[in-house]
């Protein structure tokens, strides 16, 4: 027989080694150890707790951030088993679900479970990079506690601390210090965490989450979250900036053996083809995966035959994808057992019969969706048909024009002065603000290798607009013919048309050219090597100037990635010394100059406007390649990049001013 002491050993051998790999090799369990690592583990105890709200057992968590530095979640669910586990009956079960990895699912493998949590890690990597973690239970008619010290080890062992009267409310509450000898830094940051847990709160109808941070306020209130219409509320929460085509946002779901989805839809009358975000079991999948794959593949189909049915396509023979999906808001959350995260941010989901299940309940659900709602239904084919139309004729325009530059070699526009070097590496184009400033750069440019572009005010604002708008836009058909290579992206067409859907294959558009008619922007074909920005360094100029970097961005992203735009820093300050006259670039450029010439009495001006330099003055400050100082334009991130321009630019007029009047004169946040 073996000695229980003994075994009692073993088992705990083993279980710091558990841990000790957690601590060894966070990045293995929580991604890293940086802000995103640490934020994850509040993340971990918050996903346990959904748990037992989506077993049907709680109905609210309550986060808090205390002044010391930790952070406590409690919940009212059945609370953590407090009696012997089960494997290893000398421990309590808290103690293993707080200490042996994955342990923290419920025992005996309970049916239907479908965890949350990025990598389903469980609690007791949260105790593993905690200096010190309490964890306290309301079960069994009283309440416990039981604390562990640094690296997850067993500081006092379960205790039974009061009774608690009949009826009293069960749940589990987990207090972390998280262990600084771990994270780079382990201050949490409160906009991340609400963030996070308003849309855990719109991932489940009626799920009641709190939060309140104390770091600063001992006497701060909760901010609650809760929403009874789920992802439909998320929807409405979406769109709230946003004119919508309908009151009432659409919703469905359908559960099947042991995967479930559900969709929520709305469409607005903004011009945007993004939004649509999806989750797998409760996490953003901001890769896609297969439920995008399928929602997209069936919204096409179904439109498609319902506008057909109606006569609704009024001459236009297909509706693409990307037409039934301009100002679509959509969420599709599915839950599965073993989710497969694949892609570069292992946030795309790969189980394929999830597609099937959308796609089917999409077919179903919409269908019936369109039938009952007639007024709606046409509302959103109309608007797809236009969008349809806008496509096509941006495409018939696009194709005109490149014929026209073929025919007569330059199809240049009237207002542009062009340069005369064969050579595109040493030509640049300015575009300046303003006609003004356009003449004077003209006058002051060096012939062989400058280009002067002026454009008047405010060019359009392409994200609130369609592609032929756009075109007809003479600022953005003078800048397009200018540069010389087209512009938008090559058309790429999903595997989603109506009709068969076969396997994913794309089938014939239906219009003869496909996407390959359509070549989109080519970066060979640019006239120049440098496309520099001039602006005014006020509000007014950096607004032109996001402008312009928007339609670069949404139009001819690779001039940015490759680095062909540039911002000139036209000089901010001017003062005379003696008979000359000085230029500053900036405040600290007049500094410099004042720590070199301190008994310097003479003002200085602020300049206002290009305008207000001559010629010369232009060349010596802005233009003059062994003077000027340029800013390239880089963007690191694309994806980031994008959001910050939706933001700036969307629908969100308010959100778009305070940051342009926050950023104004800053160029610096130009640099993504
Ligand atoms: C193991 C088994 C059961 C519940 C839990 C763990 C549980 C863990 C956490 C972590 C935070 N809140 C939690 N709530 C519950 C099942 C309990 C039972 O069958 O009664």
């Amino acid at each position: 027989m073996v000695d229980r002491s003994d075994s009692y050993e073993a088992a705990d051998i083993t279980v710091l080694e558990g841990l000790e790999a957690v601590r060894r090799r966070p990045g293995m369990y929580i991604g890293s150890t940086g802000p995103t690592g640490l934020h994850h583990l509040v993340y971990e105890v918050v996903d346990n707790a959904v748990d037992e709200a989506m077993a049907g057992h709680c109905t609210e968590v309550d986060v808090t951030l205390h002044a010391d530095g930790s952070c406590e979640v409690t919940d009212n669910g059945r609370g953590i088993p407090t009696g012997p586990h089960p494997d290893t009956p000398e421990k309590s079960a808290v103690e293993v679900v707080m200490t042996v990895l994955h342990a923290g699912g419920k025992f005996g493998g309970s049916g239907y479970k479908v965890s949350g949590g990025l990598h389903g890690v469980g609690i007791s990597v949260v105790n593993a990079l905690s200096s010190r973690l309490a964890v306290e239970v309301r079960r069994d008619g009283a309440r416990w506690e039981m604390r562990f010290s640094a690296g997850g080890g067993v500081e006092a062992p379960l205790e039974r601390l009061e009774d608690l009267p009949a009826g009293a409310s069960t749940g589990t509450g987990v207090r972390f210090w998280a262990d600084p000898a771990v994270f780079d830094e382990v201050a949490f940051q409160a906009a991340r965490l609400t963030e996070r847990l308003q849309v855990m709160a719109f991932l489940n109808a009626g799920l009641q989450i709190r939060f309140r941070d104390l770091r600063t306020d001992p006497t701060a209130r909760w901010t609650t979250y809760r929403y009874t219409g789920g992802i439909a509320d998320f929807v409405r929460h979406v769109n709230a900036s946003k004119e919508p085509l309908f009151a009432e946002v659409g919703y469905f779901c359908q559960a099947e053996s042991d995967q479930e989805v559900e969709v929520a839809f709305q469409w607005s009358t903004a011009y945007n083809t993004d939004g649509l975000y999806s989750f797998a079991n409760g996490i953003t999948t901001t890769e896609g995966g297969m439920h995008e794959e399928g929602l997209r593949r069936a919204l096409t189909g179904v439109v498609n035959r319902y506008a057909d049915r109606k006569g609704l396509l009024r001459g236009v023979e297909n509706l693409q994808g990307e037409d039934i999906r301009e100002g679509l808001t959509a969420i599709v959350s599915v839950r599965l057992r073993e989710p497969q995260f694949e892609g570069q941010t292992k946030s795309k989901l790969g189980n394929v019969p999830i597609r099937s299940l959308v796609e089917r309940a999409t077919n179903q659900h919409l269908e019936d969706w369109l039938e009952e709602h007639p007024v709606e239904a046409r509302r959103v084919v109309t608007k797809a048909v236009e969008a349809s139309r806008a496509r096509l004729a941006a495409r018939a325009a696009r194709d005109a024009s490149r014929r026209k530059s073929a025919l007569n070699g330059a199809g240049l526009p009237g207002k542009l002065t062009d340069c005369t070097s064969g050579d595109r590496e040493e030509n640049e184009l300015y575009i300046v603000e303003g006609d003004s400033a356009g003449g004077s750069a003209k006058k002051a440019r060096d012939p062989r290798t400058m280009a002067v572009l002026p454009i008047r005010g405010k060019i359009l604002n392409v994200e609130r607009s369609r592609a032929d708008r756009m075109l007809r836009n003479t600022e953005i058909a003078a800048l397009i013919s200018a540069i010389g290579a087209g512009f938008g992206s090559a058309g790429e067409e999903e595997g989603e048309h109506a009709g068969p859907a076969g396997n994913g294959r794309r089938a014939n558009g239906g219009n003869g050219s496909g996407g390959n008619g359509d070549a989109g922007f080519d970066i060979s074909k640019v006239r120049y090597g440098k496309v520099i920005l001039l602006c005014d360094a006020d509000v007014d100029g950096s607004h032109i100037r996001t402008l312009l970097l928007t339609f670069f961005f949404r139009q001819m992203r690779p001039l940015i990635e490759k680095g062909f735009v540039y911002i000139a820093q036209p000089p901010l300050y001017s003062t005379e010394v003696g008979r000359d006259k000085v230029y500053l670039k900036d405040d600290r450029a007049k500094s410099e100059f004042l720590a070199v010439h301190p008994k310097h009495r003479n003002e200085f001006q602020r300049l206002k406007g290009l305008g207000e330099m001559d010629a010369e003055e232009l060349w010596e400050t802005t233009l003059d390649p062994d003077r000027r100082t340029l800013l390239r334009v880089d963007i690191e991130e694309a994806s980031a990049a994008d959001a910050v321009f939706a933001q700036l630019m969307g629908d969100d007029v308010e959100g778009r001013k305070a940051f342009i009047q926050a950023n104004a004169g800053d160029v610096r946040f130009l640099d993504i």
